[in-house]
């Protein structure tokens, strides 16, 4: 990671701040909530991990929570219509790849894409947060890093079968992933979070 240091002239109690707040932690709040459903759907999937993938979606609700009460620390109400659209796609993908079974693709879009998309998230505003949201994002991001790893060894194990499935996976979604990206380039700026750091980070 970068070493950062925290911007002393964020003022986080201001209509700018608390304005882009509303979008970014509504996003971060809807992206837990769908990896806490997404979980709950690969348990289904695959019922020899069912235990473990139950105990990963019950973090993914307490990260929901944590991220609701950082929006109440700053007076913000989070924009949750504006996020559902924000993930709608890789939603359906995800959606689409459980109705035919497609275990790999779903793990590439929650556990590879989505947790990495938030661990390099998370990383980056950090050290620009305010304090509550700070201890609560350094927990999350101790959790996030686990997630990754249960997607990764999964696809290890089972990689020459599901090769194929996986680069079809990437094909698909990492193009919707950088135009999310973009989407929130201009909010987590206000943040203080910088589109370079992500680069670097991703
Ligand atoms: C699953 O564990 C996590 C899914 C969350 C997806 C997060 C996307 C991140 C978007 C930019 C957020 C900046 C972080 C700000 C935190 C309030
Ligand atoms: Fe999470
Ligand atoms: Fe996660």
């Amino acid at each position: 990671m970068p070493q950062l240091q925290a911007s002393p002239d964020i003022d986080f109690h201001s209509e700018i701040y608390r304005d882009a707040y509303s979008r970014i932690d509504g996003i971060v709040i809807e992206g837990e909530q769908e990896a806490y459903e997404n979980y709950i759907r690969l348990a289904d999937l695959l019922p020899e991990c069912k235990d473990d993938l139950l105990r990963l979606s019950k973090m993914e609700a307490r990260h929901k929570k944590g991220f609701e009460s950082c929006a109440r620390n700053l007076t913000v109400t989070p924009d949750l219509v504006f996020a559902s659209q924000f993930f709608a796609s890789l939603h359906q993908n995800f959606q689409d790849a459980a109705n035919e079974n497609k275990i790999a693709t779903c793990l590439v879009i929650q556990s590879l894409i989505i947790e990495c998309f938030a661990i390099a998230a998370y990383n980056i505003y950090i050290p620009v947060a305010d304090d509550f949201a700070r201890k609560v994002t350094e927990s999350v991001v101790k959790d996030e890093y686990t997630h990754l790893n249960f997607g990764e060894e999964w696809l290890k194990a089972n990689f020459e079968a599901v090769k194929d499935e996986v680069e079809a996976a990437n094909r698909q979604n990492l193009p919707i992933v950088w135009r999310m990206l973009n989407e929130v380039e201009r909010d987590a700026k206000v943040l203080g979070m910088e589109k370079k750091l992500w680069l670097k980070t991703l």
